[in-house]
């Protein structure tokens, strides 16, 4: 294999040894805790589930030396890149390998479309070593393919089978992971022999619950973009001169730029949660923004930075409705996709709403109206996360500005910036968090495929404390599901974890926001991830886990 050219800091990286739970280093066993039960709908998903319905909590403790016969595994990495997932797959390798050396890891190439395409290769310790404690998937690729029907399920079982796999690790998102566990049921109810365990990924932070405390990617990718919401704001500082909206990724949830806030201490931050909850329409949202701006320039203070997640437009319940009814009108519409011009689409769009929904489509500036109805996905509904909110909200904030001026009430000067963060986080060599958890997370992996346990997610605990303290084991994944609509049937998901109104996150930023809104030095600059030098700088968890811990 040919090596790569590397940075300094990579070749450090290439030596840095992530640290495990205590309990994981020696002789380890299995303990088993009280049966489980779904967090909703108990009756559905026992019957959908029957072979990994109610099994118990695990954990791995020191114990007594125990043999583990060999084993093949293949691992899968699923979704959007989180920092993180070379080490899940290097301490599911070394996991592995601790327990028995002729234990084989292969790695399924671009994402679950590799088990189905029979797509491989087998990971040696020369190609693990190349990935240690770096960022990105590229090792084996990733891919969003959907493992959800049994002729797919039945191709994974062939290669398995041709491969000598006893076990499948899912690295994914709440979806993948909620795949994970029907392929696991199918693969035990028909008697494949084929285990599948989860992973939990994603930079988003919306897979996590009583047991999973957070998604691993979600601690670097915020320490990322703080560090450039906070060069932005000493930029902001220093010239005084402009409003930077930044748009931040999480898809629907608003964890990443509650947990950006809260490292950076921006002027305004929306929260889709809060402003759903809150009923509140586009104005209302525009209306608060412009109050800030207002006063801040009363004092001589016409800049500012205001953070805003990337499924905010969805959480508008007027926009919301607005988009569904747009994704009902315009899938598939051939009269639709038939006409060439803008204004003929638009006219096409305004003749089909209902009054409600019309007087919202108006309101909007032509760009962004035109991105509600050209950017579909595969399933004809709207991306929301190629909306350019930033722009939507600078253009409404400008033209309310101008009539407040023109009605003597706003003396400022308003010039406005946008920015949008979300590639550049999610590929970044993992801090030390993140490179020690996902490490965790991946020999913990090997440990419930050696002890023969199907159907759990890895979970690694007590994050707030040294990793030495961390509790390493296993959650049952029909544990963290209910039932939802989904195109329009009744399906067994993963709960997604939504940012809560009433949690320590963000009951800390709402009693802080009002401060942060009109001083001029409340911004803090986080400055780059470090990875080497004292442990509270290196080894710090997010402000969002350290709250939630009430640490
Ligand atoms: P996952 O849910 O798969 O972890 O992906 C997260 C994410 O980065 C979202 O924040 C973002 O909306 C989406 O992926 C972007 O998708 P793509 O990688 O297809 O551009």
């Amino acid at each position: 294999m040919k090596s790569m050219t590397k940075s300094p800091l990579q070749v450090a990286r290439a030596t840095y040894q992530p640290k495990l739970p205590a309990a994981l280093k020696g002789n380890v066993v299995l303990m088993e805790g009280a049966a489980t039960e779904s967090v909703a709908n108990q009756a559905d998903i026992k019957e959908l589930f029957p072979n990994t319905y109610g099994m118990p909590l695990i954990t791995f403790e020191t114990g007594e030396k125990q043999t583990y016969p060999a084993v093949g595994v293949g691992v899968i990495l699923s979704g959007g890149q989180a920092p993180g997932g070379h080490n899940v797959i290097s301490g599911l390798y070394d996991g592995l390998k601790a327990l028995n050396p002729a234990n084989k890891l292969y790695g399924f190439l671009g994402g679950p479309s590799g088990l189905v395409e029979h797509s491989y290769i087998e990971l040696t310790s020369e190609i693990v070593d190349e990935y240690r404690n770096t960022g990105g998937f590229d090792i084996i690729g990733s891919g969003r393919t959907k493992l959800e029907e049994d002729a797919q399920y039945d191709k994974g079982e062939e290669i398995c089978k041709e491969l000598g796999i006893n076990a499948i690790v899912i690295i994914g998102g709440d979806d993948s992971n909620t795949n994970a566990c029907v392929l696991a049921e199918y693969y035990k109810q028909k008697n494949a022999g084929i285990q599948v365990i989860g992973c939990p990924k994603t930079i988003d932070g919306d897979l996590k619950n009583e047991m999973i405390e957070t998604s691993f990617g979600f601690d670097t990718a915020c320490k990322v973009y703080s560090e450039l919401i906070g060069n932005i704001q000493r930029d902001a500082n220093s010239a005084q001169k402009y409003w930077h909206f930044i748009r931040l990724m999480g898809r629907s949830a608003s964890h990443i730029t509650l947990e950006c806030a809260l490292q950076s201490q921006p002027n305004i931050c929306l929260i889709s949660e809060e402003i759903e909850a809150k009923n509140m329409t586009l104005k209302d949202v525009v209306d608060d923004i412009v109050k800030v701006i207002v006063n801040r320039a009363n004092f001589g203070l016409n800049f500012g930075t205001i953070l805003i997640p990337e499924g905010l437009i969805e959480f508008i319940p007027a926009m919301k409705k607005l988009i569904s009814e747009l994704n009902d009108l315009l899938a598939h519409n051939d009269d639709f996709n038939a006409l060439e011009t803008d204004d003929e689409k638009r006219q096409y769009v305004k003749g089909m709403l209902n009054a409600d929904s019309r007087e919202v489509y108006n309101s909007l500036p032509k760009g962004i109206a035109k991105q509600l109805t050209l950017d579909r996905d595969p399933h004809g509904n709207v991306q929301v996360s190629l909306i350019e909110t930033e722009k939507l909200l600078i253009e409404m904030v400008a033209k309310r500005l101008a009539q407040l001026k023109a009605e003597g009430i706003y003396k400022g000067k308003f010039s406005a910036i946008n920015h949008f963060f979300g590639y550049e986080g999610r590929c970044a060599i993992p801090s030390n968090f993140d490179a020690d958890y996902t490490y965790s997370l991946g020999y913990t992996a090997s440990l419930l495929i050696s002890s023969g346990k199907t159907g759990y997610m890895s979970s690694v605990r007590n994050l707030t404390a040294h990793p030495a303290e961390w509790i390493a084991g296993g959650v049952p994944i029909t544990m963290m599901m209910n039932m939802e609509r989904r195109h329009g049937k009744m399906k067994p998901v993963i709960q997604k974890a939504l940012v809560r109104l009433d949690g320590a996150p963000f009951q800390y930023f709402a009693k802080h926001r009002v401060d942060w809104a009109d001083e001029k030095q409340s911004y803090v600059y986080p400055g780059p991830v470090q990875y080497y030098g004292p442990s509270e700088v290196c080894d710090l968890p997010t402000r969002t886990l350290l709250l939630e811990k009430q640490k």
